[in-house]
C-alpha cells in the first residue's frame, strides 16, 4: 500500500498542475498570455504518475499540452510562468512561450508544438541512452492524434528492433482537436497497436494516478533489464476544449459527466482517505502552500522584463 507521505506527494504534484492550469487560463482572459494555450486539465494523473516512476536522471519529451510534464519532472514554477507571460526570466527567456518549455537540469528534452514531432526524438534519445550504457529510460508523452500520424509506426519499431529504453505514453483523452477517437481509430483503447509490433503494451486507467505509477515502475524496470520499449495507453478525458479560446461543444454530456468524479483528483484523494491515512486538513494544507507557491510565481513573473526589441533583433542578425 501506498505511505501517507508518498500519496501527499503525488496529490501535491496533481494540484499544483491543476492551480496551475485554472491560473494560466484567468491570465490569459486578463490578456497577459497570448498566442495558444492547451490545458492539461483533466489529465494530470499521467504526468505525475509517470514522472513519480521516474529518477532524476531519467527523460522525459513533451508534447503542445506540455505544462503537467514539465511540472511533474520538477521544473520551477516561476521560470514556467515567467515563460508563458513571454519574460526574459521565462525558461526560454520568453521566446518560447507555452508549447516551448524544455528544462534539461529535470531531464526534461522539451514540448514541441508539431504533433508527434517529440516521438522520433524521444526514440533518439533513447537511442543515445542505450549506446551510452546510462541506465536511464526516457518516457516518451504523445497523444491519441499523435499516434495516428506515420512517425509513431516508425518509431516504435525501431525502438521495438533495437529493445531501446523508451516507455511510450500514449495519453488517449480521445479527441485530436474534436476529432472524437472512434472517428479516427477502429479500435478506441489504441493498445493493440503495439502487440503488432512484438512491444509490451497496456491499457491504463490514466485518471487514477496509483494505477499509472505502478505501471510506470513496471514499464522502467523493463527497460532497464533491455527489454523495451514499453506501450502504456493511458486512458483520460480533457476538462474542457482542445485549447482556452474552443468551448468544446463537442464533447458528450455522458462522459463529462463520468469524468467529472472519475478524475485525477477525485480518485487520490479517495486513495488518501482509505483506511485514515489523511485527512481533510492535510489536504487543505497541501493546497493553501500550493497557492501560494503559484500567486509567488505569478508576481515573479508579472515583475520580469519582458525581452528587449533589441535583443530579438540581434538574434535575428546572429542566426
Ligand atoms: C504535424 C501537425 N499537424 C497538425 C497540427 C495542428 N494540431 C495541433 S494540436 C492537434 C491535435 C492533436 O491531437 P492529439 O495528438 O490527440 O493531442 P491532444 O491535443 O489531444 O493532447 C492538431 C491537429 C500540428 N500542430 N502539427
Ligand atoms: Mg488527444
Amino acid at each position: 500500500m501506498a505511505s501517507k507521505e508518498f500519496l501527499q506527494d503525488l496529490y501535491r504534484t496533481l494540484y499544483t498542475i491543476r492551480v496551475f492550469e485554472t491560473r494560466c487560463i484567468q491570465l490569459y482572459r486578463q490578456g497577459l498570455i497570448k498566442g495558444y494555450f492547451h490545458p492539461y486539465l483533466g489529465e494530470e494523473a499521467i504526468a505525475t504518475g509517470v514522472c513519480a516512476a521516474l529518477g532524476k536522471d531519467d527523460l522525459i519529451i513533451s508534447t503542445h499540452r506540455g505544462h503537467g510534464h514539465c511540472i511533474a519532472k520538477g521544473a520551477d514554477l516561476k521560470r514556467m510562468v515567467a515563460e508563458v507571460l513571454g519574460r526574459e526570466t521565462g525558461y526560454c527567456h520568453g521566446r518560447g512561450g507555452s508549447m516551448h518549455i524544455a528544462d534539461l537540469d529535470t531531464g526534461n528534452l522539451g514540448a514541441n508544438g508539431i504533433v508527434g514531432g517529440g516521438i522520433p526524438i524521444g526514440v533518439g534519445a533513447a537511442l543515445s541512452i542505450s549506446l551510452r550504457e546510462t541506465g536511464q529510460v526516457i518516457a516518451i508523452f504523445f497523444s491519441d492524434g499523435a499516434s495516428n500520424n506515420g512517425v509513431f509506426a516508425e518509431s516504435l519499431n525501431l525502438a521495438a528492433i533495437w529493445n531501446l529504453p523508451a516507455i511510450f505514453v500514449l495519453e488517449n483523452n480521445q479527441y485530436a482537436v474534436s476529432t472524437p477517437i472512434e472517428e479516427s481509430s477502429r479500435d478506441p483503447d489504441l493498445f493493440g497497436r503495439g502487440k503488432g509490433y512484438k512491444v509490451e503494451s497496456w491499457p491504463v486507467d490514466g485518471n487514477d494516478v496509483l494505477v499509472v505509477h505502478e505501471r510506470t515502475v513496471k514499464a522502467a524496470a523493463l527497460c532497464r533489464a533491455g527489454k523495451g520499449p514499453v506501450l502504456m495507453c493511458c486512458k483520460t478525458y480533457r476538462q474542457g476544449g482542445h485549447h482556452v479560446n474552443d468551448p468544446g461543444l463537442y464533447m458528450t454530456k455522458e462522459r463529462l459527466e463520468y469524468y467529472s468524479t472519475h478524475e485525477p483528483l477525485t480518485l487520490c484523494k479517495e486513495h488518501m482517505y482509505r483506511g485514515g491515512l489523511c485527512s481533510e486538513a492535510d489536504i487543505e494544507r497541501i493546497e493553501k502552500d500550493v497557492e501560494q507557491r503559484m500567486e509567488e510565481a505569478i508576481e515573479y513573473a508579472k515583475s520580469s522584463p519582458e525581452p528587449s526589441v533589441e535583443a530579438f533583433l540581434a538574434e535575428v542578425e546572429q542566426n
